[in-house]
């Protein structure tokens, strides 16, 4: 009985089952979706498809990607609700938001 409990909570704890994850693409200078609404706890990752590179930083410094190339990625955990707008430090004009929800 002790053993199959404790494969129940290694089972448990390898698999985060309320933990999300979501992609943003960056393609053809833009974030898509450019505007996203998740919940607290949830992971976004940018991948990086455009032939130049592109990087993901956030209006207030919360967090700061390094400069992408082409299919890489940048991942961020969303622990407090709020607005978070962002753009690309290479070109502004790109930007996008989350929106995170309890
Ligand atoms: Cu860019």
């Amino acid at each position: 009985m002790k053993t199959r409990l404790a494969g129940l909570l290694c089972l448990l704890l390898s698999m985060p089952v309320w933990a999300q994850d979501v992609k943003i693409d960056i393609k053809e200078f833009m974030f898509g979706p450019k505007d996203l609404t998740v919940s607290v706890g949830t992971k976004v990752t940018w991948v990086n498809d455009d032939q130049i590179p592109h990087t993901v930083a956030e209006t207030h410094k919360v967090f700061r990607s390094g400069a992408l190339d082409t299919d890489d990625s940048f991942s961020w955990v969303f622990d407090t609700p709020g607005e978070f707008e962002y753009f690309c430090a290479l070109h502004p004009q790109m930007i996008g938001k989350i929106i995170v929800t309890q």
